[in-house]
């Protein structure tokens, strides 16, 4: 925290650094009440720059023990010393400054810098955490390579790591001992890690395309050592993968990644030394989803594609973030999209865009996947800057092609080795290969907010021509009034009677024959326009953004026999997905003007319709999913205001209806689909485990027999899946007792294992049944609970505001209260985890009732003295 103002950055200020840093030295002594560091920092002035420009670095929390430049002591007129910087004038050209620093990571709570999780030492430095270590030029531009020696006591701590290769160690007096790493690599400072601890080794190796024998090495405390080896499969996946698909081999001899318990996010890429959130790589069927392994391939996937995104080629400033993260979230969701299903993949990130992101972008905290200024980066790690900014990526390759993508790609890489670049270099190179001009497209770096899709069609019966007038625009966000069009490939299809129909734009050459002559990509790029399409037999209905194309909102005035029609013929699964979504929400909006009509006959007709196809189970259970609260409830306030209890009620009725309609249905899917063999977390049985679980959850809902099925289905369990749906179903709709006996169970079963202790607080976190708030409170008193850790306050605390609306938005504003109480507490201890946990206050203009109260709250947070940069920053936007 720091006094006065939290300050502004522009991105139109970047300057480049006045002095570079070739080569850092960092020496670290690790006690148990402090740890000194002594950092020897080669530094020489970059050219141009003038010989009375100081040395500027960063630094906070340091207290300064010795202060020299090459071996001489700094006269205390030449340097000064504030809690963010160290100033140092009168500086050769070129020397070596030495730093000598104490620290104190065990009472680090912020979790950013070097802090104790557990009692091991590791470090956080992304994005600005390397300053609370040692002074230095705190950002990404500033490339070094680094030797780093770690001293620390040998019982407690019998493993020293850091980046790079290990070049000796040696026992020292007094039972301490010593390791040296070096980085041949250079590297910003957001990139260096530290690890110091007693944990046990996993090993594995991989031998790269071009012959490199890598040691492959996971450690974690010795009581997760049977955890590992999911994480460990898909690393050797992803390695092999990103040489394929991208032509990208693996740089050192050793890769490690560490486990540790306390972690403000999901993993970090910090070079041969990730570091990932327990939550993100430890996976056993009991404690672990099947969601959740999905996750942790792709989270080590994504930290180990960023050793060439990322840290070969790394971000010029914070400002290009999505650099980085955009393109690696786009390379780890074709790894998943290539280890599993396409289709699925596709549909589960447009949800996640559609729901999260598209809310972000209509928020008060909207902001261009290329911010132009931020309060406190840690706020911008956002789904805008990762997702979308992965979608970006996706409609480059669109219109460029895969190949030239590829190219271009290469070329990226190739120009840019050991660089620190901006997202214009990375335009650049597609444009360069392509020769596309992508000056209109690169207006998705700087615009925010959602561009919407209005699409109006019309038929010429005699000519047969089918004509779409496609008007695009995006809404006003907060300094961005005024919108230009963005470039849109809308892909898309023209289905018939039969099926898709052969698709001819007017003008084009008769004789075309291409091999798919179903599809097309049109490219929206004007405020409106039209496009004809020819030599029709029949007026078609159009099956609209395929593949979700773009991340936008399409408007076409689909009848419900249109979407019926989608659901049961189209040929993309995306396309048959949404229209089921649509049919769904027309019937919630529906039942929430009047709760009493009856079921629509066609959303009958589609639900059979989705059971009788050959699918691939896993996206037939999204179809036959409601959509969530939280998506009506964007939907609803992008309309105009959403009323929570509404869609609650709703929700809970069309449930109803489905489950009692269709009972026959879902037991016959549900004994169909049985897993017999012992629990194993691939396609296949994740896909046949959803499916039967949305079965039983609609079996559970329609009678009493149903959540008797459920308890026994609880109790029959070999895996966590199973376990958590059959245990929300049966709190959801059996008696209070039933729910007790099974909450107590799991409990008793799994209360040694923290990272199944997380959905324990999660289901009841999210059970609206009964008085939530009340129980969360008690929760938050309960030895499973711990208010340190950011995966138990995520689960309990977030998993009540984000994922149990009702009960979050009570009438009275204790769920506010609740939320604001956290918020204030964790302001000073993590900020990092305080600032994101505010975001579902800060949608209080979203809501008719409570908007109010939810604003007040912010209001109360507002006026706290020493609020931390990170908390200011969104508590005043979302009041602005
Ligand atoms: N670069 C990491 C994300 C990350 C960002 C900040 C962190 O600490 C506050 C930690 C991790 C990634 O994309 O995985
Ligand atoms: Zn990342």
């Amino acid at each position: 925290m720091r006094d006065g103002q939290p300050k502004t950055i522009f991105l139109s200020d970047y300057q480049a650094p006045a002095f570079t840093v070739s080569h850092t030295e960092l020496h670290f002594e690790l006690f148990d009440k402090h740890s000194l560091v002594h950092a020897r920092l080669h530094f020489r002035r970059a050219d141009g720059v003038s010989e009375d420009t100081p040395l500027q670095l960063n630094g906070q929390e340091l207290e300064l023990l010795a202060l020299a430049v090459d071996g001489q002591k700094v006269a205390s007129a030449h340097y000064e010393l504030s809690d963010d910087f160290l100033r140092i004038d009168g500086l050769p050209q070129s020397g070596v400054l030495e730093t000598s620093a104490r620290i104190y990571p065990q009472s680090n709570t912020s979790l950013e810098g070097l802090y104790r999780s557990r009692g091991l030492f590791c470090t956080q430095c992304e994005a600005e955490g390397f300053r609370k270590i040692t002074w230095f030029p705190d950002r990404p531009d500033v490339m070094s390579t680094y030797s780093v020696t770690i001293d620390a006591d040998a019982g407690q701590c019998p493993e020293l790591l850091s980046n790079g290769n290990l070049m000796h160690s040696e026992e020292l007096a007094e039972g301490r001992h010593r390791a040296v790493w070096e980085d041949p690599h250079p590297k910003p400072s957001y990139l260096f890690a530290l690890v110091a601890g007693d944990l046990q080794r996993v090993e594995d190796s991989f031998t790269t395309v071009g012959g490199r024998d890598v040691r492959l090495i996971i450690l974690v405390e010795e009581k997760d050592l049977d955890k590992c080896a999911h994480a460990m499969d898909s690393l050797k996946r992803s390695m092999r993968w990103d040489e394929e698909r991208f032509g990208r081999e693996y740089d050192l001899d050793v890769f490690h990644i560490v486990a540790v318990d306390d972690f403000n996010m999901g993993a970090m890429e910090n070079k041969s030394l990730n570091i990932f959130n327990t939550s993100c790589v430890l996976a056993a069927p009991d404690t672990t989803t099947d969601l959740g392994y999905q996750r942790i391939e792709s989270i080590v996937a994504h930290e180990y594609f960023h050793n060439w995104s990322g840290n070969r080629v790394t971000c010029r400033d914070w400002f290009q973030l999505s650099l980085k993260e955009g393109f690696t979230v786009f390379r780890d969701a074709e790894f998943s999209a290539d280890m599993g299903s396409r289709s699925l993949k596709r549909v589960e990130d447009a949800m996640t865009m559609r729901t999260l992101q598209f809310a972000e972008d209509a928020g008060p905290m909207a902001h261009p996947v290329r911010p132009a200024s931020f309060i406190e980066i840690s706020n911008f790690y956002t789904l805008t800057v990762y997702e979308k900014g992965a979608e970006v990526v996706r409609m480059i390759q669109t219109l460029l092609g895969e190949e030239d993508f590829r190219r271009g790609s290469d070329l990226y890489f190739e120009r840019h080795d050991g660089q620190a670049v901006t997202c214009d270099d990375f335009i650049a190179a597609m444009e360069d290969v392509s020769g596309k001009d992508l000056t209109d497209f690169k207006r998705w770096y700087s615009q925010a907010g959602t561009p919407e899709l209005s699409i109006r069609d019309s038929w010429d019966e005699e000519q047969g021509i089918y004509t779409l007038t496609v008007s695009q625009q995006t809404p006003a966000s907060l300094g961005q009034s005024e919108k230009s069009p963005v470039v849109i490939p809308l892909a898309m299809g023209l289905l018939g009677e039969a099926g898709n129909l052969r698709i001819k734009l007017d003008g084009e050459m008769t004789d075309i024959e291409s091999e798919d002559n179903t599809h097309r990509i049109l490219i929206a790029d004007k405020p409106t326009q039209t496009f004809r399409f020819t030599e029709l037999p029949e007026r078609p209905t159009p099956a609209l953004l395929r593949g979700f194309s773009a991340p936008v909102r399409v408007d076409y005035p689909y009848s419900r026999e249109q979407l019926l029609a989608l659901v049961s013929r189209d040929d993309d699964d995306f396309v048959r997905w949404d229209a089921m979504q649509q049919l769904m929400v027309s019937a919630l909006q529906e039942l929430q003007e009047n709760p009493e009509a009856a079921l629509d006959p066609i959303l009958e007709t589609a639900v059979n319709a989705i059971c009788s196809q050959i699918l691939d189970p896993a996206v037939q259970a999204d179809m036959l999913r409601l959509p969530s609260e939280t998506y009506l409830s964007e939907l609803a306030s992008h309309a105009g205001k959403a009323d929570v209890h509404g869609i609650f009620r709703a929700r809970e009725s069309l449930r109803k209806s489905l489950a009692k309609v269709f009972r026959e249905r879902w037991a016959s899917l549900f004994e169909g689909l049985r897993v017999t063999e012992p629990y194993a977390p691939t396609g296949e049985q994740i896909g046949s485990r959803a499916l039967a679980n949305v079965a039983l959850d609609y079996l559970a809902t329609a009678d009493d027999q149903g959540v008797a099925l459920a308890r026994d289905y609880y109790f029959a369990a070999d895996n966590l899946t199973n376990r958590l749906v059959a245990l929300r179903a049966v709190l959801r709709e059996g008696s209070a007792e039933r729910g007790e006996e099974l909450l107590e169970d799991f409990y008793q079963r799994f209360c040694g294992e923290a990272l199944a202790m997380n959905h324990w607080l999660l289901v009841q976190a999210e059970n609206s049944v009964g008085d939530s708030i009340s129980r969360v409170r008690a929760l938050m008193q309960h030895p499973a609970y711990d208010s340190r850790n950011p995966n138990k306050i995520r689960s309990l605390i977030g998993g009540f505001a984000n994922g149990n609306a009702v009960q979050f938005h009570r009438e009275d504003g204790a769920g506010y209260q609740l939320l604001g109480e956290v918020v204030e507490a964790l302001n000073a201890q993590n900020p990092q985890i305080a600032s994101r946990l505010l975001a579902p206050l800060t949608r209080w203009k979203n809501y008719a009732a409570g908007g109010d109260l939810m604003r007040a709250e912010l209001q109360r947070l507002s006026e706290l003295p020493s609020l931390s940069p990170d908390v200011y920053e969104v508590v005043n936007k979302s009041l602005a």
